[in-house]
């Protein structure tokens, strides 16, 4: 999907906590930077700060958080009062979102001033979002955008606001929504300055236990909708089972896509940016071999994705666990690799994948330095080294790939009547004919394939003979 064409400001947080490494946390917010530039905003600024733990009112400290309202055009502090104008974004989806229109930063905010309203007294640029890399509590999110005026997400928010932009098919749309209305349920409250409020607190808490409701509505409906879609699903793919399946997997940017396209000369959608595909597909190995061996792109794993979606998107994974092979698809350029390497790890025992025979491979060889390279390969001597834009690579991808298979086919020799061609082509098929001779019983073939092909090939022959 296009990003807005509008592009917004955005400040990232980020508190240095006891026990992080100077590089994931660094890390952690370049990946943050990322995120918020996927959903369209150009970050401005980082407030960080070094802390033994994440304050219980507003995140950061005092002085943190006048540094942080300078930016965004907020007093920068808790006290502030609540921002008055209306602002979708600081306001959960509507308990019925099946209108599920876009919420794209520029009609929040048509005039691109920051939400809270009052131009920042400097005259400077002022972000309209604040995005903080730490799980907030429903209270520190409100607080932040008191002290702020800015739309305020956090990690989870923010992974969750780019599926929901991002997810195309059906399915993948039906559980983004699950999971961003179980996220916004215990978040949502009293509008400020609302009608709830003229009305009094009473009317107000039951008008919030009444959205309570109507979302944890909304969210069974979905559930059932999710459920008749998954089962039509299941048919599909059960169609599919017979074939040989690969499925890329790994963290996200790592070069899934571009392995995909490189592998089956179509047409998937790359770019650089986090979670590009959010579907599962699938297609033909190519040139292709006999039998088709078919290859599956899917969804970018992050650290701390979100439980929720991790669930949800279980199902749009189970295409790719139904793979007999995973490759394991890794930046090797990225320095935080091993970090990334862990979290897909553990995504994937988490779905059950964990036992799913899988090979890593170590992509984007071309921005290494000789020596890191050397040193990877010492490292990982099993892991397979490439480059997604060196075709060179691609063709040796394809042939490992080609091998994995062949190597469980086992040799066998069959005699096919003249009478049984149809037989023959279905040799050619479904395995490798090496060598075929002619004489007056028929062709003597012989075959390389799966085991399984071949009894079965043996019984068809067997039983017509007899007839
Ligand atoms: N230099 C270099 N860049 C690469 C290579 N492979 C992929 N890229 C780039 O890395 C970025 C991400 O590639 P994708 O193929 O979209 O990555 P992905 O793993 O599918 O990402 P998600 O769908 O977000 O999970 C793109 O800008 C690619 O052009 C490579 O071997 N070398
Ligand atoms: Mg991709």
């Amino acid at each position: 999907m296009a990003p807005p064409s509008q592009k917004q400001d955005a400040v990232l947080v980020g508190v240095h906590l006891p026990g992080v490494t100077d590089l994931e946390f660094a890390s952690s917010m370049e990946e943050l930077e990322r995120l918020v530039s996927t959903l369209g905003y150009r970050t401005i600024g980082r407030v960080t700060q070094a802390r033994g733990h994440l304050d219980a009112g507003a995140v950061l400290g005092e002085g943190k958080l006048k540094d942080l309202g300078g930016l965004t055009g907020g007093e920068g502090i808790v006290g502030s009062p609540a921002p008055k104008k209306k602002d979708k974004a600081r306001r959960p989806p509507p308990p019925n979102p099946g209108a599920d229109e876009e919420e794209a930063p520029e009609e929040e905010n048509p005039e691109g001033a920051a939400p809270g309203g009052a131009p920042n007294h400097r005259g400077e640029a002022q972000a309209a979002l604040v995005a903080v890399d730490h799980d907030l509590s429903p209270s520190q999110a409100r607080n932040l955008e008191r002290a702020t005026g800015a739309r305020v997400l956090d990690r989870t928010g923010v992974i969750i606001e780019i599926f929901h932009r991002h997810a195309k098919s059906r399915e993948a749309r039906l559980q983004v929504e699950i999971a961003r209305l179980a996220y916004t349920a215990p978040r949502l409250r009293e509008s400020p300055g609302g009608k709830e409020r003229q009305r009094g607190r009473g009317a107000g808490e039951a008008a919030l236990e009444l959205d309570r409701r109507k979302i944890r509505d909304r969210i069974a409906e979905l559930r059932e909708e999710l459920a008749a879609v998954q089962r039509d699903q299941d048919v599909r793919r059960a169609h599919r089972r017979q074939a040989r399946r690969v499925a890329l997997v790994g963290y996200t940017n790592a070069g899934k896509s571009s392995l995909m396209r490189a592998l089956t000369g179509s047409d998937v959608y790359v770019e650089n940016k986090l979670f590009a595909t959010l579907d599962t597909t699938v297609r033909v190995l190519h040139p292709e071999t006999r039998p088709r061996i078919l290859l599956s792109d899917t969804v970018g794993f992050i650290k701390k994705l979100p439980h929720d979606l991790v669930a949800s998107f279980k199902s749009t994974l189970d295409e790719a666990l139904e793979a007999s092979h995973l490759l394991h698809v890794v930046d090797a350029a990225d320095p935080s690799w091993p970090a990334q390497l862990e979290v897909t790890r553990g995504v994937l025992e988490e779905i059950g994948a964990g036992s799913v025979p899988s090979t890593l491979v170590m992509n984007k060889i071309d921005k290494l330095a000789p020596e890191d390279l050397r040193s990877l390969r010492m490292r990982l001597p099993d892991a397979w080294f490439v480059s997604a834009h060196d075709p060179a690579d691609v063709a040796a991808v394809r042939g490992r790939i080609v091998a994995i298979f062949e190597a469980t086919y086992v040799e066998a020799e069959l005699v096919v009547p003249y009478d049984r061609q149809a037989i023959l082509s279905e040799m050619h098929e479904s395995g490798r004919v090496a060598d075929e001779r002619y004489d007056e019983a028929g062709v003597t073939v012989r075959f390389r394939a799966e085991a399984e092909t071949i009894a079965r090939l043996r019984t068809v022959l067997a039983r017509r003979t007899l007839s």
